[in-house]
Order: structure tokens, then C-alpha cells, then sequence
């Protein structure tokens, strides 16, 4: 029989050659273009994506959101019955768990980040625990599942993209119910019309095109609960769950690139550096330092874009000729720092090791 690809294959090569696979799904899901990592807020356009499956296309004026299982006073609600609750806006740096898995050795195969899928966005919408309360959950619930609208197949196995979070997890985090996206309504690909966003979690954990709340008197068994977003060190380990961001910073490539490569070039002389820093949990950043001709020296950090969004650096660099190797490596209040290397584990998740940039500057 053929090898099908509904059913499982390899899960990790050793060739450091992307495969067709591997390119065809970065030309799905874009990443943030670090030139602007000087915006607070990211432009829409270019917060980066990740959809595992097809973009669900839903109607705001159909939509709804069913609440079911062991609640006592279960609801289902329309969007504009949602957005009728109190709102608030919330600066919430995103970052997919992904981020960096093009940097592991042997490479998991699975979308190939390198560094930019991250992007700051204001999230416009309502606190989810409210309407949970009222909807009245027994108090044997253990686990609220999350259904997005889009369905497909992984690893053989089909399902709708789905997640949870615990009671506890509900009561401790700043989870949102969004509407808007930067002060419009949220484009088809990011969620529309209706999204999580778990403020200081890796994406994963925000569902989009949330269409049902399920209160389970059980722990959610859903595939991108217990199959994928966990971390494993070898084949049959059952691993732990992938959850809070870990510390990370990237730099703002410097002077102007080679279109092909990438390279950079600057012209000798002071160069202002920049960047951003972030961390999980609401945790601020303590302190970035950048890798200025083999010495680690400390950046200047501006106050953070909010208590869950990224925190601008910058340094200057008096720039000599000749090729240079630049990095940066963010810590942040609870004494969290980025590795030099990365951490492995089988599905490449929060690779938080510090970024390498060569330039090559001119005299
Ligand atoms: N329904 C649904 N929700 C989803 C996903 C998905 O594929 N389907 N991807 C998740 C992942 S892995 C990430 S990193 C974020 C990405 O959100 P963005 O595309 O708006 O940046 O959405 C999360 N929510
Ligand atoms: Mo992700």
C-alpha cells in the first residue's frame, strides 16, 4: 500500500533541507517581518499566522457560541449578545509554541519557524470567566473545553481544532473573549468572528473561530491537548504540557539586506540597535543583553507595552569594519534566561535559545 498522508509518517529528519511540505505550509502561515519590531503594536498584517487546518469563513450575524456540558444554566449566545458585554482592549504579545523549531537538531517536521512567529496586538473583547460563572459550572467540573470551527487530520487522526483550560487555569489567567483585532473586527484568518486569547500562554491555547464551551466532569482528551503541544523527550514519553511563554528577545536586523540571503549590511560608525524582549505569565523583563564584539553588554529597556505585551531594547554600537556576530539574551523578574542552545524536545516547541545575526559592515 501507498504511504498515505492521513496516516502517521516521519516525524523529524536530520537534513538541514527544508522539504516541499515544510515550504508549502511557511507560504500558508507568514511570520512577522523583523524590521518592524520597532512597532508597539504589530500592523495586522503582519502578526503572524499559524491555522493547522482550512480558515473557516463564518458569518458574524449567524455566529454563535454554545456553552454545554456540566453547567447547571447552560446558554448559547450571539455575537452581538457577546459583544454587548463590558469591554475592554488589552495589549497581549502572541507567540506560536513553535517559534525557533527550524533550529533544532534533528528537525521536528512540522511548520519550520525560524524566529518570527510573534506579533503584539490590541485584543478587543470581553473576560471569558464571567460568563462561565453564569453559565453556572457543577462543581465537579475539571476541565472547560474550547471547539474552534475548523476540522482536518493530523497524524491520521481527524478532529476539530480544540483546547482546554482548568478551573484553576480559568481563575488564575486573563483569558479574553475577542471580537477585534487593532481597533477592527478580526480578519477571517486570525479567528474571526470570535476568538480565546490567553494572555501570557504560547498561541496555541487562544482557539479561534471559537464556536463551543464544553464543561467536562473529566480531563479534556482532545488531540491538541494530549497529542501535540506537549513537551517529549523521546518516542512514547508522555511528556508535559506546553503552556506559559518562556523569556525570549530578537533584534531588529540592522542597515539593509541582501534581498536573496538576508545578509546584513551597516556602514561603519555608530549603529542604534533595537529590539523587543518578552516573557510568559506576565512576568516583566529584568534586563536584555547584546553580544557587541564578544562582550555581553546591557541594553536600555523602555517601560512594557502592557502587563502581557513585549518590552522594547536598544544599544549602540560603535561598528568597525569587517563581518560581525551579533545576539541578544533577555531575562526576565523571575531570574528566567534565554539558553545559547536549543532545548530539544520532539515537537520543537519554545526553542527560547538567543538569536544569532551576522552583518557585515563596511568601512
Ligand atoms: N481553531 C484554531 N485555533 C487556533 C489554531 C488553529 O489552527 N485553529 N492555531 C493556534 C496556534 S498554534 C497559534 S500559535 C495561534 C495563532 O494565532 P494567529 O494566527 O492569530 O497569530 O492560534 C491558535 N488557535
Ligand atoms: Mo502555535
Amino acid at each position: 500500500m501507498q504511504d498515505s498522508p492521513f496516516q502517521p509518517g516521519a516525524t523529524r529528519t536530520a537534513d538541514p533541507e527544508f522539504t516541499r511540505a515544510e515550504v508549502a505550509l511557511a507560504n500558508r502561515n507568514s511570520g512577522a517581518l523583523l524590521e518592524l519590531l520597532d512597532c508597539d503594536i504589530t500592523p495586522t498584517g503582519t502578526h503572524y499566522l499559524l491555522n493547522h487546518f482550512d480558515v473557516p469563513v463564518l458569518r458574524a450575524q449567524d455566529h454563535v457560541l454554545e456553552f454545554d456540558g456540566a453547567f447547571d444554566a447552560p446558554f448559547t449566545l450571539s455575537l452581538a449578545d457577546i459583544m454587548a458585554q463590558p469591554q475592554i482592549t488589552l495589549p497581549v504579545t502572541l507567540e506560536c509554541a513553535g517559534n525557533g523549531r527550524a533550529g533544532m537538531q534533528p528537525r521536528p517536521l512540522s511548520m519550520p519557524w525560524m524566529h518570527e512567529a510573534i506579533g503584539t496586538s490590541e485584543w478587543t473583547g470581553t473576560p471569558l470567566a464571567p460568563l462561565l460563572e453564569r453559565a453556572k459550572p457543577r462543581s465537579s467540573v475539571q476541565d472547560f473545553a474550547f471547539l474552534g470551527a475548523d476540522y482536518g487530520y493530523d497524524k491520521g487522526v481527524p478532529h476539530y481544532y480544540g483546547r482546554s483550560l482548568t478551573p484553576a487555569q480559568i481563575a488564575q489567567l486573563d483569558v479574553l473573549l475577542v471580537w477585534g483585532m487593532n481597533g477592527a473586527a478580526l480578519l477571517p484568518q486570525h479567528g474571526a468572528p470570535l476568538r480565546l486569547v490567553v494572555p501570557g500562554w504560547y498561541g496555541m491555547a487562544s482557539v479561534k473561530w471559537l464556536s463551543r464551551i464544553t464543561a467536562l466532569e473529566a480531563r479534556y482528551q482532545g488531540f491538541q491537548q494530549v497529542e501535540t503541544y506537549r513537551f517529549r523527550s523521546h518516542d512514547g514519553d508522555e511528556g508535559t504540557p506546553v503552556t506559559q511563554i518562556h523569556v525570549r528577545s530578537l533584534m531588529k536586523p540592522p542597515g539593509v539586506p541582501d534581498w536573496f540571503t538576508r545578509a546584513r549590511r551597516v556602514q561603519a560608525g555608530p549603529v542604534a540597535l533595537s529590539g523587543r524582549a518578552w516573557s510568559g505569565g506576565g512576568v516583566p523583563i529584568a534586563r536584555v543583553e547584546v553580544l557587541l564584539d564578544g562582550e555581553w553588554r546591557a541594553a536600555r529597556l523602555s517601560p512594557p507595552v502592557g502587563r502581557y505585551a513585549w518590552t522594547r531594547w536598544e544599544i549602540d554600537w560603535n561598528a568597525t569594519p569587517g563581518q560581525h556576530d551579533l545576539a541578544c539574551r533577555a531575562t526576565d523578574a523571575a531570574g528566567n534566561t534565554q539558553p545559547l542552545n536549543a532545548p530539544y524536545n520532539l515537537g520543537g516547541f519554545a526553542n527560547n535559545a538567543v538569536q544569532h545575526l551576522s552583518v557585515e559592515v563596511a568601512g
